[in-house]
């Protein structure tokens, strides 16, 4: 990749917003990339500073009141926020603060829990945390953190159709729910597999790589996926099919199977889900391309409401090589972040309304931007991310650090008070990256998870 050169910056004005001094880059003009990324720097800085003092090894810190939250366990923390960030740090440059969270995970980082997590988010936030984590350091004892939390989840995928239920018990290894999700069913793979790969233990690649296909087969004839289905009988529960919530890592995984692991079979898989999805659910409205929710077996729109969980696809379209589609839909998505400012939680594109006014600080929009710019180079992408990140430095900063929205449409925009752990491991990855342009990271070789976790493309 040609480098940009670096120009002399200015990369702070201070403003003050909700009792924090807040860094807002000025770029203005294209050529100030290398600045912008300095700016998410000092931010990723600036929030981890405050994690430490007030939340260290808590999973969520809540930067209004900094207090903290935990998650995916109900009252016991596992380090959620500190696990995330660990590659972003190192792709930083952040060294020290990487090093600190690396001595915090092999000193008290524990997974023997007597308490009830989701398989699928403790999956692609901690074991995918702790791979990257090794990736970048290669320290063993990472690895082995990964896999005896991974060795716990393992249980949930003892059914008859190879789907995970939803919940297991971290200590006792006790599953529950198996009315499930094509997300929570087939978003393992790039992980599992790198953990067979390091460990040389099969059973976690296969477990993954069965579940995939197993869904793969209860398509419709149409070649589309419901969104829930029954883990115990494999019968269909619902009838919608969506690339948005409980569906959208589903079709990122098969391609990711492709990219990361060369699976032909999942390109195949890809290939059949996207013609459907393409085929059935497009629907233009006012220059506008969304991709609806429709009958899974009809084709019939069901619905015109779009989850902002929805808008990485027109990211993931362009990796599978429909660039036009792809670029379309991401700037359906990025014409109504310059209306609202911060994309709602949900969007009725035949009303122009939305229908859920929260954001939970969510990374999609980028997570698009960033795989377009990766495929072309077009400033327009890192155009999109910049908007991002300086609505987010503008509404969403607090005194502890980055927060959700309460109400996106209020004036001003109305703060809730939780940071989510993928903030740490994706927007503000996905920032630097596009605009630091960092020898850190091979940007023609490399593999993001659902989560933002780099399995692939870190450089020492
Ligand atoms: C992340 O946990 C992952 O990107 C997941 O696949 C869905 N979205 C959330 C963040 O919004």
């Amino acid at each position: 990749m040609a480098r940009i050169a670096r120009r002399n910056f200015l990369a702070a004005s201070a403003a003050m917003l909700g009792g924090g001094a807040v860094a807002r880059a000025t770029a203005s003009a294209d050529s100030d990339w290398a600045a912008l990324g300095e700016a998410v720097k000092s931010e990723m800085a600036w929030a981890w500073d405050h994690y430490r003092q007030r939340a260290w090894g808590k999973d969520e810190i809540r930067p209004v009141s900094g207090g903290v939250s935990s998650f995916p366990l109900k009252t016991h923390h596992l380090g959620l926020s500190l696990i995330e960030a660990l590659d972003t740090l190192w792709v930083m440059g952040l060294d020290r603060q990487f090093e600190e969270g690396v001595a915090w995970v092999k000193a008290a980082a524990d997974f023997d829990v007597d308490g009830e997590v989701s398989v699928f988010e403790t999956s692609i936030r901690l074991v995918g945390g702790l791979l990257s984590a090794h990736h970048a350091c290669g320290d063993p004892m990472l690895l082995a953190k990964a896999r005896d939390l991974a060795d716990r989840l393992l249980p949930a995928f003892a059914t008859p159709t190879g789907f995970p239920y939803r919940f297991v018990n971290l200590r006792t290894g006790a599953v529950r729910d198996p009315q499930t999700n094509p997300a929570e069913i087939g978003s393992f793979l790039p992980e599992w597999a790198t953990l067979s790969r390091l460990t040389g233990d099969p059973r976690y690649g296969d477990a993954a790589r069965k579940a995939q296909r197993a869904l793969f087969a209860k398509r419709s004839r149409l070649d589309l996926l419901a969104v829930k289905i029954d883990a115990l009988t494999g019968q269909w529960l619902d009838r919608r099919a969506t690339v948005g919530s409980y569906a959208d890592s589903y079709y990122e995984y098969l391609w990711d199977g492709w990219q990361l692991l060369g699976d032909r079979e999942c390109l195949r898989m890809y290939r059949v889900c996207t013609a459907a999805i393409l085929r059935h659910q497009q629907v233009r409205r006012d220059g506008q391309l969304w991709i609806a929710d429709v009958d899974f077996e009809t084709g019939g729109v069901i619905s015109s409401e779009q989850d902002e969980l929805a808008s990485f696809y027109g990211g993931l379209l362009g990796q599978g090589g429909a660039r036009a589609t792809g670029a379309k839909v991401t700037e359906s998505w990025a014409a109504l972040q310059d209306r609202f400012g911060v994309l709602p939680e949900a969007y009725d594109y035949a009303s122009g309304q939305p229908t859920a006014v929260t954001n939970a600080l969510r990374p999609e929009l980028v997570d698009a931007a960033f795989n377009l710019w990766l495929l072309d180079r077009n400033p327009r992408w890192r155009a999109i991310a910049r908007t991002h990140f300086q609505a987010m430095q503008r509404w969403n900063k607090a005194q502890y650090g980055y927060t959700d929205l309460a109400d996106v449409t209020a004036t001003p925009k109305r703060q809730a008070d939780h940071c989510p752990g993928y903030w740490w491991s994706e927007q503000m990855k996905y920032y630097y990256l596009l605009f630091a342009d960092t020898p850190r990271f091979d940007y023609r070789r490399n593999y993001l998870t659902t989560e933002g976790n780099i399995l692939l493309g870190l450089r020492k």
